[in-house]
């Protein structure tokens, strides 16, 4: 689709690309390639011809401007990572068969099926768990799906995690627990130095948690043989998200449950990439121009996006290539942001919806469905709770190019300024897997390192597409053939077991695979993390007369795009409000009733459902809905936009990550309904 005035109309591919290329070409020649911005949406995970796809543009691009949903979730887990392990893809998952005591932080793997960890049916491995006689503890401010499975519920103050995970490393280390002599670490006094002046009354202060059951904690963890410690997007959208990421995996050291069976372990991703040249830690190398964030992993955050569209300058935003992304409802600030977005001199989507974004855009271009295009877990493949591999191939053959296509004529026009015949395409392909195989075989760590490229190609078993890919990174994977026959992992191997083939339980002592600092240590001092640990030292108790809203996810929606479907969006109306019942009655509010909820600079509307399920001064409600009508779309999921109360400048400060959750906001009985609708 291609934008004529106030709508758009269908194009063809030619068409779309050459608006695209003469666009882009103008943003770059007058103002440079780091006046093009990136935003990288979340599906990009789940799609690898997108998500491999991406990382080919961007390099063509080469601007600094590359943002993605990370930023409004998992970049803090990955940063803790990076700064400890220098290895921001080491995500340690719970080993749900061995533990006998599981702590979850900011989880609800009923509904979201588990994050940063793959792990099917999770009901069903619960339940083996507890038969073993584990013990699950949740903690969260909402009495989660999750938790009403749970051996014990502990309800938190949001925000306040790193408070509870400093008192029971503090704790733990007051017993006489040491990390482990056998783990490879470095600068712990610099930590628990800080972390002893932690008490467990301080921490009940700021958590709202009884010091009991703080003291509880401690003894189900000191006492358990395999405890493990699991902390997500409650833990890391939140105001301390990288130091309490980092805190978790603290615990889970002291406890000597790191990379232990029963504890939390690395799974291993049969795909390989090659090993990166750079120089660990990727953090802070350069910075956002207006505020001064830190690039985490090759990325800024969302939180700058606004801010570095609307102010004038060298190196302003004037172009935005989102791809399965939809920022303008899933990031903080929203109205701002729109505002922004809609300024810009050129706008491309990639996405297969019309959606709150792309109503902004210059040309929009539609992805592959999901079956039309082979899958792959790039991505969460390295976060299993047991190691394995699996392709599905394409149900449906497609007359139209998939989004690995998409991506590489984005590459291609970016790099030579023109449109790419479909021949061309084919080379530049064969260039890019040329380019792969090479850094693999210039790769002292590689099995192939030293092989010949060609003879390399020559054997990549696919013809064409993101396969080829595929299968040099699992034939160099731990369990691949290595390009030397016998029978380990090939492409095709994998996709002849439709089911996925299972690589076995997962395996300990990685850490000297996993850890990859110069000097091979785990890093318990890095000086962002004790800067704000520093900061939470200082912090006070809230007062009690504002309310804290935190979100929450529901299994008939998808962050901002599934609401519509008709087989997901019918009954009930997800985007209430919930709201403790004395909290309501305080305020002469009764179930069902419309609210206005403020902050200084936003307000919306929207009916209350009451709930015993949180604690009074809490509120919960969903994100990813809006007011805008996404084109085409029926609204059967109507709702206010969560992040339009979400100050950009509410941020986890090492990772510039949005604090999305529990943001303080005013809470009043609609008096004149009518009035504000209209106003409206
Ligand atoms: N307040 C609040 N805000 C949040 C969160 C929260 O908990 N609270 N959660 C955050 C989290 S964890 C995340 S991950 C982000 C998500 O942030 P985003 O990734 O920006 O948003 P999504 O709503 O996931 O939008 C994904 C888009 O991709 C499109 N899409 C789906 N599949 C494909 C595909 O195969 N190809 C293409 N091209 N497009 C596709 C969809 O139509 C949709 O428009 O939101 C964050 N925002
Ligand atoms: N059905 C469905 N499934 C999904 C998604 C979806 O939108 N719908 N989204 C997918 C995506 S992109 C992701 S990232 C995953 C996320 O998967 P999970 O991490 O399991 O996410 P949530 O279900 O949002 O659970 C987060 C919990 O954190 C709590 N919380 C909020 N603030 C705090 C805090 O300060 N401290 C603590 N301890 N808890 C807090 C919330 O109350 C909530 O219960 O889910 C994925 N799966
Ligand atoms: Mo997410």
């Amino acid at each position: 689709m291609v934008r004529e005035g106030n709508d758009f109309r269908e194009a063809s591919w030619q068409e779309a690309f050459e608006r695209i290329n003469a666009g882009l070409g103008e943003v770059i020649e007058h103002h440079g390639p780091e006046s093009v911005a990136v935003y990288i949406g979340n599906p990009s995970a789940h799609n690898v011809g997108l998500g491999m796809g991406l990382g080919i543009f961007a390099g063509a691009l080469g601007s600094p401007h590359i943002y993605s949903a990370g930023s409004v979730d998992q970049l803090p887990k990955q940063l803790a990572s990076e700064l400890m392990f220098g290895n921001g893809m080491a995500i340690p998952v719970p080993d749900i068969t061995g533990t006998d005591y599981l702590l979850m932080l900011g989880a609800n793997p009923i509904v979201s099926n588990g994050s940063l960890w793959m792990v099917p049916d999770f009901r069903g491995k619960l339940r083996a768990m507890r038969s073993r006689g584990g013990r699950l503890v949740t903690v969260d401010p909402r009495r989660t799906e999750t938790a009403r499975l749970a051996d014990e519920h502990v309800f938190i103050k949001p925000g306040t995690d790193a408070w509870l995970l400093a008192a029971l490393a503090a704790e733990l280390h007051r017993r006489g627990r040491r990390i482990p002599s056998s783990y490879p670490i470095e600068h712990a006094d610099s930590l628990f130095s800080r972390l002893a002046t932690v008490t467990p009354e301080m921490a009940a202060l700021m958590t709202g948690i009884p010091g009991e059951t703080i003291m509880d904690i401690v003894g189900g963890l000191d006492s358990a043989a395999n405890p493990v410690v699991y902390g997500r997007v409650g833990t890391t959208i939140q105001r301390h998200g990288t130091l309490t990421s980092f805190l978790v995996e603290v615990i889970n050291l002291l406890t000597g449950s790191l990379d232990h069976s029963g504890g939390a372990m690395f799974p291993e991703q049969p795909y390989r990439s090659p090993a990166s040249s750079s120089n660990s830690p990727n953090y802070a190398r350069y910075h956002t121009r207006v505020s001064g964030y830190p690039e985490v992993l090759g990325q800024f955050p969302a939180a700058a996006l606004a801010e570095e569209m609307e102010t004038p300058g060298e190196g302003q935003i004037r172009a935005l290539v989102c791809v399965a992304g939809n920022p303008v409802v899933s990031n903080p600030d929203s109205d701002r942001l729109a505002n922004a977005i809609a300024s810009l001199d050129l706008v491309v989507c990639v996405d297969i919806y019309h959606t709150e974004t792309s109503q902004f855009a210059d040309v929009i271009l539609p992805g592959t469905s999901p079956f039309e295009e082979g899958h792959y877990d790039h991505f969460l493949g390295a976060m299993g709770y047991r190691n394995a591999a699996r392709y599905s191939s394409p149900v449906f053959a497609s007359d139209r190019a998939d989004e690995w296509r998409t991506m590489l004529q984005l590459g291609y026009l970016t790099r030579y300024r023109q449109v790419a015949t479909e021949s061309e395409l084919d080379n530049y392909e064969d260039t890019v897997i040329a380019g792969l195989v090479a850094a693999h075989c210039n790769d002292p760590t590689s099995p192939i390192h030293g092989r010949d490229i060609q003879e390399i190609m020559a054997l990549i078993e696919p013809t064409q597409g993101v396969e080829r890919l595929l299968d040099v990174g699992m034939r160099v994977g731990r369990f691949g053939d290595h390009f030397s026959g016998g029978d380990g992992l090939t492409l095709n191997r994998v996709a002849a077991s439709p089911d996925g083939i299972d690589l076995g339980p997962l395996r300990e002592d990685r850490l000297a695979e996993v850890v990859r600092r110069p000097n091979g240590r785990i890093d318990l001092g890095p000086q962002a993390i004790l800067d704000d640990l520093d900061r939470l030292l200082q912090e006070q108790p809230d007062s009690d007369s504002t309310f804290r809203l935190v979100g929450r996810r529901n299994t008939r929606s998808n962050n901002s795009w599934l609401r519509n479907l008709p087989m997901l969006g019918r009954g009930r109306n997800l985007c209430v409000l919930e709201m403790h019942p004395d909290d309501a009655g305080r305020l002469g509010i009764g179930e069902g009733d419309t609210v206005q909820v403020s902050t200084g600079s936003a307000q919306l509307r929207i009916p209350v459902s009451l709930t015993k399920d949180i604690l009074p001064g809490i509120v919960v409600m969903p994100h990813g809905f809006s007011q805008t009508q996404g084109l085409r779309q029926s609204r059967l999921q109507p709702g206010e936009n969560y992040n339009r109360l979400v100050a950009a400048a509410e941020v986890d400060a090492p990772s510039g990550t949005s604090a999305l959750n529990g943001i303080a906001v005013s809470i009043v009985a609609d008096q004149h309904p009518s009035q504000s609708k209209r106003k409206r």
